[in-house]
């Protein structure tokens, strides 16, 4: 064997220092998968881990180890500027730093500048070659990515030894991460997934795996991290009927309408799931997902509408998911047939993500690019709600935000939260339809929409800012960035808040397939 590394694994399930209510009860449950996959990886190579899920009060720089030979950050987008900067100052410490995760698959050609290796699709094999190596790689880090997604990944139980700590930080629900399958036989363009075909996992990690989790808890809660889970229906129902007792573990799931026939969710019920997520995306647009074809319209509204009032007779907790922006959009109709949806579903938590262009992640991104459509905004907005990276095809700015800002006055209206309250009857999913609304999702994103639409309609330069008049990045971002990374924004490497926003289009970054 090689020498024995001391390695430290952070997972950045926040971008930020957060304490509030939702992030407190809900961060840890967030954790990501692979970051504690990479930790049983490491010390079935034989090296020393120590693995942080950061859920925004932990003290990172004193959790870690401060002699590491090696640090892997997992990090969405949002994270990239925290990611830097952590990696900045743990370089200086001696470390050498990897990169993986959304961030690392999408933005590679920005983030070599400040990792020693940047890592997309990753197996066992690809953690090796690091381990091996583990070397600096200055200026510019190694771009590594597995051919395809892996076959196979280390189940809760060998995962345990990161889940239970993680959990200890979660005061009510704890959530356990399961992953069934990679990939999505759909292609929403827009997706992250559009491109990488579908492939379930091995069942018997999955079903050893669940009987693991009734020996940990009396009524463990698990939260699946497939793309689109229930691809293989009948097989991953088969699986949990045939190792555990009916109704015994909660399950929370994300799933295409098209899965939720009212066959499968009555199954789906029996089967203890809690909690779905399905994706809407557009009245307009992605009827393939939803099994809606091409009916578009307040005809899809109200077929959607019956089948979500259908699916929540089963299950407690439903969140329907949008994409505001997309190309199939103009005028008023997008926005006042949601609005419409959301009378017909008064149970349904509505949840909407700006159209955004993340680098690589989609080829439809290429012919944003193409067109000079993508904003510059820096990756720490880029999170589905605080910044819309792509020029929307059919809308001016201030438009686009007055309708945004409509929908959600609407959607967290007084009266939309009390109808939403008396519609949803079990505990636990009705509360917290009431936090989300209250917070930082519901009422928190109207008043920063607010905010913007303000500034677009009284300050040129922000307005030139998303107009393509100016790469000036606005004060009223900057400002975000420097107050929100606190102590870390003095190691944030010169011009790490900007990024080349067409890089995808012009990318040649070294990719070795292992
Ligand atoms: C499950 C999921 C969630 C879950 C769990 C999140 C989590 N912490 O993992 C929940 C619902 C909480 C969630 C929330 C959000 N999500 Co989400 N989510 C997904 C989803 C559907 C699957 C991701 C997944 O786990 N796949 C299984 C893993 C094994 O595969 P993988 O992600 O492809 O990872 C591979 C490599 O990247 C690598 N890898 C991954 N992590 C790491 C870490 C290290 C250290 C290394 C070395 C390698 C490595 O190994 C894997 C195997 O090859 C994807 C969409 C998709 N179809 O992929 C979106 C996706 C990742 N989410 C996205 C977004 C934007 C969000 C939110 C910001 C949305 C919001 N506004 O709230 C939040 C942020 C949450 C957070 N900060 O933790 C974007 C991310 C884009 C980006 N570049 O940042 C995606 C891609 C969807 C999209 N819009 O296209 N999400
Ligand atoms: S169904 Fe979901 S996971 Fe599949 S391509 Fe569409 S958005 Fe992506």
């Amino acid at each position: 064997m090689n020498r024995k590394l001391e390695i430290g694994i952070i997972d950045l399930v926040s971008k930020k220092p957060n304490k509030k209510l939702f992030a407190r009860i809900m961060n840890a449950n967030f954790a990501s998968i692979m970051p504690q996959v990479i930790g049983v990886w490491c010390e079935e190579e034989g090296h020393k881990v120590t693995y942080v899920c950061y859920a925004g009060r932990e003290d990172l720089i004193t959790e870690l180890p401060q002699n590491a030979d090696l640090i892997f950050i997992g990090a969405f987008t949002e994270a990239a500027q925290t990611a830097y900067a952590l990696s900045n100052l743990l370089r200086a410490r001696g470390a050498v730093t990897v990169l993986g995760g959304p961030h690392a698959r999408c933005y590679p050609e920005d983030a070599v500048k400040y990792f020693d290796y940047v890592v997309g699709f990753t197996d066992k094999n690809i953690i090796r070659e690091i381990l091996k190596d583990c070397a600096p790689h200055r200026p510019f880090g190694q771009h590594l990515t597995a051919r395809n997604q892996p076959l196979s990944l280390p189940g809760v139980k060998e995962r345990w030894k990161f889940i239970e700590p993680t959990l200890k930080k979660a005061p009510f629900i704890k959530m356990v991460p399961m992953l069934g399958s990679l990939g999505c036989p759909y292609t929403c363009s827009f997706c992250i997934d559009s491109t990488v075909a579908y492939k379930p996992l091995d069942f018997e990690v999955l079903k050893e795996d669940l009987k693991f989790l009734l020996t940990k808890f009396k009524r463990p809660v698990v939260g699946w991290h497939d793309p689109n889970f229930g691809v293989r229906f009948e097989d991953y129902m088969n699986a949990i009927e045939e190792v555990i007792p009916e109704n015994s573990i909660d399950f929370i799931a994300e799933s295409s309408l098209s899965i939720l026939s009212e066959p499968h969710v009555k199954r789906l019920k029996r089967n203890g799931f809690k909690a779905m997520l399905p994706g809407i995306e557009s009245w307009f647009d992605l009827g393939n997902k939803s099994k809606t074809g091409s009916m578009i319209g307040m005809d899809k509204v109200k077929l959607v509408a019956e089948q979500i009032n259908m699916i929540l007779r089963y299950i407690p907790y439903v969140q329907t998911n949008f994409v505001l922006g997309l190309d199939a959009d103009k005028g008023e109709d997008p926005f006042e047939l949601t609005k419409k949806f959301v009378d017909l579903t008064p149970g349904a938590f509505p949840g909407y993500s700006l159209l955004t262009a993340f680098g690589q992640a989609a080829p439809l991104n290429l012919e944003y690019q193409e067109s000079g459509r993508v904003l510059p905004f820096p990756f720490y907005f880029l999170n589905n709600n605080q910044a819309m990276n792509v020029i929307p095809r059919n809308y001016s700015w201030p438009e686009f935000y007055s309708h945004i800002i409509s929908l959600g006055e609407h959607t967290f209206s007084w009266s939309a939260i009390a109808k939403r309250l008396v519609a949803t009857k079990a505990f636990i999913p009705r509360w917290m339809n009431v936090v989300r609304a209250i917070s930082e999702e519901g009422f928190g994103r109207v008043a920063y929409n607010k905010e913007i639409l303000t500034q677009l309609n009284s300050n040129t330069g922000f307005r030139d800012y998303f107009e393509r008049e100016t790469n000036t990045l606005p004060h009223f971002y900057k400002s975000i960035i420097n107050e929100e990374l606190g102590p870390l924004w003095n190691f944030l490497p010169e011009g790490a808040i900007y990024h080349d926003q067409n890089a995808y289009l012009k990318t040649n970054v070294e990719r070795i397939a292992v």
